[in-house]
């Protein structure tokens, strides 16, 4: 059984959304188990044998370990929805798919948190360029849509979704039309309710609420 180390407010809940997206059943095809970051109980010497930085979300699957929210995505899908999910080795869709699922970490959230803390850095020297060229490609990745990859939903619009999700909640990107109505769409997935529903309950059942 898949292991997830989770917290509901934290990345960890997008992998539950990946998980439900794969078909696979808390219970069945995975578990949770809780890691209670106000207690740091990331930062223990146990926790940190399987991830180093400290930081959840990590997955074990057998003796497969993966940390990083994208490799978590991929590897899932990879793994679980090859040809479905994530486009085939030899599939030309694959170049975009890994394109985007790698944009939400790597640029789309240190830009915002660039702009957010208030950071002056060289867009020429950092790897996430200029906020305005972050927005424009984001921008231009959701495109027609309804999906990263037109008709096809990915593992990537997970990736990719749940990253812009959590900038827009938070003000960290601006609540545009186009970004408001991908997030809808996503939204209405029923794997995304369904992990909805699941971190929801962790919630209730932590008492974190409120
Ligand atoms: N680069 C990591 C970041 C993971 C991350 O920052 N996780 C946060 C929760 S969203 C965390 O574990 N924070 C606990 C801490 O830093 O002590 C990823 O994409 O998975």
């Amino acid at each position: 059984m898949i292991k997830l180390y989770h917290h509901p407010y934290s990345r960890a809940a997008a992998a539950v959304w990946m998980l439900e997206e794969l078909g696979l059943e808390e219970g069945t095809g995975y578990e949770l188990s809780f890691v209670d970051l106000k207690k740091l109980e990331q930062r223990s010497d146990a926790y940190r044998t399987l991830n180093p930085m400290a930081k959840i979300p990590t997955l074990v699957d057998g003796d497969a370990l993966v940390t990083e929210t994208g490799a978590v995505g991929l590897y899932l899908a990879d793994r679980y929805s090859p040809g479905h999910l994530a486009p085939e080795l030899d599939d030309p869709a694959r170049a975009a798919y890994l394109r985007w699922i790698l944009f939400g970490p790597s640029v789309m959230e240190p830009a915002a948190a660039t702009r957010a803390s208030g950071w002056e850095v060289n867009p020429v020297s950092v790897g996430w360029g200029s906020w305005e060229a972050m927005l424009a490609a984001t921008r231009a990745a959701i495109g027609e849509g309804p999906w990263l990859l037109g008709d096809r939903f990915t593992m990537a619009d997970v990736c990719f979704g749940s990253t812009l999700r959590f900038l827009v909640q938070f003000k960290m990107l601006p609540p545009e039309p186009l970004f408001l109505d991908y997030i809808e769409r996503l939204n209405a997935r029923p794997a995304a309710q369904r992990a909805a529903a699941i971190n929801e309950r962790v919630v209730a059942e932590r008492g974190l609420g409120g």
